[in-house]
């Protein structure tokens, strides 16, 4: 490998903003004692045993881990220096795992509510009392409403299996995934409807010319093999294009930033677009090897004059042409990020339809620096219930709305139906890994919705915001603690060697308390059902084997290999099998506009500031809100205000404010103000996951401003159903 990213390296990338946090706190106040983050050189540990296996899920990245374990504790965790992902680098967030797994106000035992749905009062009760409840409840509202009755919100890999279960077996449509319909969703569906396939983040960054991102703040947003890739490419020279109201991390390090008016962003990339063809700076070759309604295309966005999107962006248009042109002079090898969490405006469709058409218009498919698809392992065998007797129509279906839907049932449709009880009642919830009060916009709305169900239950590893509405509150293993799902891919930068890797997550040690795995909560569940005989596995081990047996592999010969199997890959280059759709009909038939369509976005009233939101880089959205050692790095969410608005409305650094948004929402709690010419007049900016309600939550409680309390107004993408977020607006009111 061309670059050993060290951890020390990461760490300084990690933080290099004026922007961000500066991650390299955490190793400095470590040394000097304040987070006693264990921070020793591997294998400088005494009497401790290695323990290979662990995948990290501190986020949704996997990072590939190994636990120093001392007198049968977790002390420490590393990446697996056998990894060709993560290497031994893994990030703040992955090393506090271990704050996780030993949390005190961790979940510990199957738990009654005998209080209010929002004032729990919990009383301890038996596994079997707790499976009898969610059982018997369940089945009564199946047996009632049907399977619609019954509603899931999933997320993460012990979220597979259950709801494997109650699409698959009991029936259910209703089930929204947060990371589809809150996240990524419309990103993969958009790209499926250009080039027919959804995009991961593979875009080969690391060896391309040029590196363009549209949003996506990495260095805020970590994943490490992602981020390894990114910098690998600026370390080559490539040049990076950042186009963000905010003076973000990746803005930081960029050549050009464009700082554009937010929810704009496909009239930028139809104005670099009708430039290139304009001036037939664009692939002729590829796209008539690959494109299909590329005149059609050409004629509809002639509109967007740099002039033109100037304009409306509120960007120079010399800046734009610069872009434009700096794009022309590289391709085919630029990476045309695809972005991953992309549910912004409710226009959101179309601007990642643009990307996928700018990548088409540049030919950047399949080659060096653009967008590849690295092949990884095939063959792992599937477990999984077996599909049930045929559906009865969707939500999404019966309304025929929302075409380009992610898979699941968009989030709003569930809920309007839950409250109204029209076109059906839906009385059961079943939440496993998300917790839709933070996530999902409206809070009320997701209330509203808990509120008239007849049951609601919860598997978690920690107390939140959501777990508060539960009847019955199940303690998860953690992903430290448990078999689980396989991780598997190429090497991290694609084009140096070809390998492939296998890693099935394996406990590092053994659960605490009493809690199970979700295979095992399914199975008792189920059992009550009347779906007994439908279980097809027994365990998360048992299952983990049956997949590794489709590649003639098994836990066993995984741990001799140090807990990932390593095989030949294949060369990630080469002619795609796409036809880029820079007009697709299909859409137009569908009544959605068939090629990339700029539509607006309302504007702040007078005196309000758009409201947005990102990562921060030491935190996982809500998840990490009780994490010792990310707390103690970042307890809080200051609210980033322009300079010049700062000095017109009295706002001084530091000053303590509240935030009421346009229907009149006030924050529950307060921050302060982080004044900064790094953000536009017309915006604040926030850290997403902070200002939980949950007083279970002894570090977290009450720690920063929670952004989705003050998202209450909803933008609906139409060709996905997924949400909009950033379409709410804010005053900031001095605390005194
Ligand atoms: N540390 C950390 N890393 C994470 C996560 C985490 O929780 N913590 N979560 C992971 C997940 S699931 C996801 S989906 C990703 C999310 O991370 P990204 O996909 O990068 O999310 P974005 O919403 O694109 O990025 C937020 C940036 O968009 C900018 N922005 C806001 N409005 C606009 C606009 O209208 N136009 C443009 N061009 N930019 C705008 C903001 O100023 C901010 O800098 O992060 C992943 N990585
Ligand atoms: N306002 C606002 N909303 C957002 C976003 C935003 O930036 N701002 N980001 C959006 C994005 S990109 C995403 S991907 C989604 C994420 O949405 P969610 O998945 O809802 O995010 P989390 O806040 O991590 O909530 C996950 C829940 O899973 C629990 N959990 C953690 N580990 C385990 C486990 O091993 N087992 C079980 N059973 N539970 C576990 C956590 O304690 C927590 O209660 O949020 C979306 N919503
Ligand atoms: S990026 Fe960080 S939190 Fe995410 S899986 Fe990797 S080490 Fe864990
Ligand atoms: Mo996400």
């Amino acid at each position: 490998m061309a670059m050993n990213l060290t951890r020390r390296n990461f760490l300084k990338t990690a933080s290099i903003a004026a922007a961000s946090v500066p991650l390299s706190k955490v190793a400095a106040q470590a040394e000097s004692g304040v987070v006693k983050t264990p921070l020793a050189a591997p294998g400088t540990f005494k009497n401790t045993q290695t323990a290979v296996g662990g995948v990290c899920e501190m986020c949704f990245w996997r990072c590939q881990l190994i636990g120093k374990i001392r007198d049968g504790r977790l002390i420490k965790l590393e990446g697996n220096p056998k990894s060709i992902d993560n290497g031994v680098s893994i990030c703040a967030r992955g090393n506090a795992g271990v704050k996780l797994l030993y949390d005190p106000d961790r979940l510990k035992y199957p738990l009654k509510n005998v209080g209010k749905r929002g004032a729990p009062k919990w009383q301890r009760i038996s596994w079997e009392e707790a499976l009898d409840t969610c059982g018997s409840k369940l089945k009564e509202i199946q047996e009632k409403h049907g399977a619609k009755g019954i509603a899931m919100f999933p997320h993460g890999s012990t979220a597979t299996y259950p709801m494997g279960f109650l699409e698959n077996v009991v029936g259910t449509h209703n089930v929204s995934e947060a990371s589809f319909f809150q996240c990524r969703g419309i990103r993969d569906t958009a790209y499926m409807a250009t080039i027919g396939l959804p995009p991961n983040e593979d875009v080969d960054m690391a060896n391309a010319k040029v590196i363009f991102f549209i949003g996506n703040h990495l260095g805020e947003n970590v994943h490490v093999s992602h981020l390894k890739r990114y910098l690998k490419g600026l370390e080559n020279g490539a040049k990076l294009i950042v186009v963000d109201p905010r003076y973000s991390a990746s803005a930081a390090k960029s050549d050009i930033w464009v700082q554009i008016r937010p929810g704009t962003d496909t009239a930028f990339m139809l104005a670099i677009m009708n430039y290139l063809i304009q001036n037939k700076k664009y692939n002729a070759e590829f796209i008539e090897a690959h494109g299909e309604g590329f005149d059609k295309m050409a004629e509809g966005i002639k509109e967007w004059t740099l002039e033109k999107a100037a304009k409306e962006c509120d960007v120079p248009a010399e800046q734009i042409k610069e872009v434009a042109e700096l794009l022309a002079a590289n391709m085919p090898n630029v990476a045309i990020h695809p972005g991953r969490h992309v549910s912004w405006n409710g226009n959101d469709f179309q601007r990642q339809r643009a990307l996928a058409c700018l990548t088409g218009v540049l030919g950047a498919f399949g080659v060096k620096g653009g967008f590849v698809q690295p092949k990884g392992p095939k063959g792992l065998g599937k477990v999984g219930w077996p599909k049930g007797e045929k559906h009865e129509e969707s939500l999404r279906e019966m309304a025929d709305v929302h075409h380009y839907s992610p898979p699941g049932t968009p989030t709003d449709l569930i809920r309007d139906t839950a409250i109204t009880g029209k076109p059906y009642p839906i009385k059961g919830c079943v939440i496993w890994g998300q917790n839709p009060i933070q996530t999902i916009p409206n809070q009320e709305k997701t209330i509203k919705m808990l509120e008239q169900m007849d049951f609601v239950m919860c598997v978690d590893v920690m107390p939140t915001d959501i777990t508060m509405y539960a009847d019955i509150l199940l303690p998860d293993t953690s992903y430290l603690e448990r078999y689980d799902m396989i991780k598997s891919g190429t090497q991290w930068d694609f084009a140096e060697e070809h390998k492939q890797y296998i890693a099935p997550r394996m406990p590092l040690v053994a659960p605490g308390f009493e809690r199970k795995e979700s295979i095992w909560i399914t199975n008792e569940i189920a059992k009550r059902m009347g779906y007994g005989d439908k279980i097809p596995v027994q365990s998360q081990e048992e299952a983990i084997n049956k997949m590794l047996a489709g590649v003639e592999l098994s836990i066993d010969k995984i741990k001799a290999e140090d807990g990932i199997h390593i095989q030949p890959g294949k060369d990630p280059y080469g002619e795609m099998e796409i036809t880029v759709l820079f007009h697709n009909p299909e859409l137009e038939e569908n009544g959605y506009p068939p090629i990339p369509t700029y539509i607006p976005v309302e504007r702040a009233p007078e005196g309000f500031m758009r409201l947005l939101y990102g990562r921060s880089p030491v935190h996982t959205f809500n998840r990490s809100q009780n994490n010792a050692w990310l707390m103690a790095e970042n307890d809080s969410n200051p609210v980033w205000v322009n300079d010049k608005l700062a000095a017109k409305l009295g706002l001084k650094e530091g000053d303590t404010v509240s935030l009421i948004n346009q229907d009149g929402v006030k924050s529950r709690t307060t921050t302060t103000v982080k004044v900064t010419p790094g953000i536009r007049q017309d915006s604040v900016y926030m850290y997403h996951g902070f200002g939980s309600m949950n007083p279970e939550l002894t570090l977290g409680v009450g720690k920063g401003i929670d952004d989705c309390s003050l998202i209450t107004k909803l933008a609906v993408d139409p060709e996905t159903g997924a949400h909009g977020m950033r379409n709410n607006f804010v005053k900031l009111v001095k605390v005194s």
